[in-house]
């Protein structure tokens, strides 16, 4: 055989693979996934491990598993982008968390930053809670050594994010308290109440433990923790149980973590700028709910913090006003998000009545609702009873209101609500805020003139006629649309003008519509 092919030939695997194996080799990198566990593993019990899952821009949905010490084979780790951590909690059955992509993503998208994935399944996947809460300095110190190593390679402590999840609260706040409190944020996602409730900041989260420490409480009855931990602590539907989540033990395992992980989802939702849920400073939910805290004045133009991603605009006020404590509602499911009125109501019934109002708001097709349910309400003649009224989705162009009302009570004799005035007025900052407001937030540019302009109104209604009553015998509800007639003027003595509302006998009430509220008052 002639030498050159001898030569062409010993040389041929080579030739092939240059031009097959550079395809080849490209979509061989793997991505390293979250530690998946089962059941079996908690029951024998596992011990620690700490991994780290580095996501990117770059590599939004193929995680890299990161050296703890050596960041140089990893190019797409940029130290000059801001870098957020996720650190889970506990894991009874060993899975990974259901919510874990879309956070990671979201993040993503929001911000170009180094998200790392605190993977601590081994460790924290145990049927023996305790074992787990035993783990979690050690992981925070495991962290703490690798944040260290990022601030010696040019990282700002400033720019890190810990976003823990029950344990991973607390691991949050142990991390950030070896870091001497420099770090730039904690958000924590309903911290973990055994074994961490009546301790010591030192050994549990507490605003010390970084610049700005923001928590969200969703069960505190069971899995969650009670007391104020951050700089601002939000009590979501008053921070105990959570609509939509099942309220009897028949529902297995959701029954147990559904309030408890609904503080991740809403987070979710709050990164996601689905919608936002502003939030009230309040000594009780109680207090909330019946309408006491609507006012914001002490955080000036912002007016009062949104939940969640964002509130990072509200920092310097916050951190001025020590601990806050703030209320808000949501729906059931996502867009958790609720619009908030303030809205009071004057009646002209000679005796006092009792009973619940359901509000809808009608425009574009759409249909809000607020239930006002949460206690019998009392209304009083010429009285004024203030409510607050949260609607579960947001109506741009408000043409029509309808109300109802109820006694609750079946052997009650029916009653009908004689409706002096209605007052609905959005809570939403009003126009010169709200710009400021849409600044902060990426507000839908197709909705935000709309809004504004909505904003300049808040609802008049005076006069307005008794609800038009529908019996249902059984039920005892007293069902109506109310109808709207001419504006009463307030009389010299401040009270409302006692006057027969207008309705004609056998005429049609008519629904309030916005062109009725041409007699819109701008609010002072
Ligand atoms: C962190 O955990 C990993 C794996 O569990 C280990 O290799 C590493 O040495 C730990 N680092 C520190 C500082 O404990
Ligand atoms: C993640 O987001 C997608 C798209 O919005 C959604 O369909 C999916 O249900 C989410 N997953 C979880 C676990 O929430
Ligand atoms: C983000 O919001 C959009 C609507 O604005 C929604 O369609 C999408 O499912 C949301 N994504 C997640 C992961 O929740
Ligand atoms: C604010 O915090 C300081 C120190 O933590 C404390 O001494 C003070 O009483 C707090 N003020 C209010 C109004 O809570
Ligand atoms: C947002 O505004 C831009 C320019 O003002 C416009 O071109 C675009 O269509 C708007 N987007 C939506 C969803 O309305
Ligand atoms: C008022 O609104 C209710 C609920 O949408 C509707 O059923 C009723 O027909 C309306 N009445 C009039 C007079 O438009
Ligand atoms: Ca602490
Ligand atoms: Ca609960």
């Amino acid at each position: 055989m002639p030498a050159e092919i001898n030569y062409i030939i010993s040389y041929l695997p080579e030739c092939i693979c240059l031009v097959f194996c550079f395809f080849y080799l490209l979509p061989a990198e793997k991505c390293d996934e979250f530690t998946d566990l089962n059941l079996g593993h908690s029951i024998i019990g596992t011990s620690l491990k700490v991994r780290l899952l580095l996501y990117t821009r770059s590599h939004g949905t193929c995680g890299t598993l990161v050296s703890h010490t050596d960041l140089s084979a990893y190019p797409q780790f940029n130290l000059l982008n801001p870098t957020t951590f996720i650190i889970h909690g506990y894991r009874l059955t060993g899975s990974p968390p259901p919510w874990l992509g879309n956070l990671t993503q979201l993040l993503l998208a929001r911000k170009d930053m180094n998200v790392i994935v605190v993977d601590w399944n081994y460790g924290a996947a145990n049927l023996n809670y305790l074992e787990a809460v035993k783990n979690t300095r050690e992981v925070a110190s495991n962290v703490t050594a690798f944040i260290q190593m990022l601030q010696e390679q040019g990282a700002d402590l400033s720019s890190i994010h810990l976003i823990g999840v029950s344990l991973g609260a607390h691991i949050s706040g142990f991390t950030g308290a070896n870091l001497k409190g420099e770090i730039g944020r904690i958000s924590a996602l309903d911290p973990a109440g055994p074994e961490f409730k009546g301790r010591n900041p030192e050994d549990r989260l507490d605003p010390s433990d970084a610049q700005f420490v923001d928590v969200v409480h969703t069960d505190m009855d069971l899995l969650g923790f009670r007391e104020p931990l951050g700089h601002i602590d939000y009590y979501a539907n008053g921070g105990a149980d959570q609509p939509g989540c099942p309220k009897t033990i028949f529902s297995g395992q959701s029954y147990f973590k559904c309030d408890h992980q609904r503080s991740v989802y809403l987070f979710l939702d709050s990164i996601n700028a689905t919608c936002t849920s502003r939030t009230y400073p309040c000594s009780s939910y109680k207090d909330f709910l019946d309408g006491k805290c609507l006012t914001c004045s002490q955080f000036g133009d912002a007016g009062c913090p949104i939940f969640g991603y964002d509130v990072i605009k509200w920092k310097d006020i916050l951190l001025e006003q020590n601990q806050t404590k703030t209320y808000f509602k949501t729906n059931g499911k996502s867009p958790y998000c609720m619009t908030n009125y303030r809205m009071d109501v004057t009646i002209w019934n000679k005796d006092v009545q009792w009973g619940y109002l359901t509000v809808k708001l009608h425009g574009n097709g759409k249909e809000a609702q607020a239930t006002i349910n949460h206690k019998s309400l009392k209304f009083k003649k010429f009285t004024k009873t203030e409510l607050l009224a949260a609607f579960d989705k947001d109506i741009q162009w408000v043409e029509k209101v309808s109300v109802k009302f109820s006694t609750g009570n079946v052997l009650q004799p029916k009653r009908k609500l004689r409706i002096l005035r209605i007052r609905l007025e959005n809570l939403e900052p009003k126009e010169n805020k709200a710009q400021g407001y849409a600044k902060i937030l990426p507000l839908r540019n197709d909705t935000q003139h709309q809004m504004v302009s909505l904003l300049k109104h808040f609802l008049y209604l005076p006069a307005v006629d008794l609800l038009k009553c529908l019996f249902f015998p059984l039920t005892g509800l007293c069902v109506g649309t109310t109808s709207f007639s001419r504006r009463t003027k307030r009389s010299p003595s401040g009270q409302f003008p006692v006057k027969k509302p207008t309705s004609e006998g056998g005429k049609k009430l008519h629904n309030i519509s916005l062109h009725h509220c041409m007699y819109a008052e701008r609010l002072s």
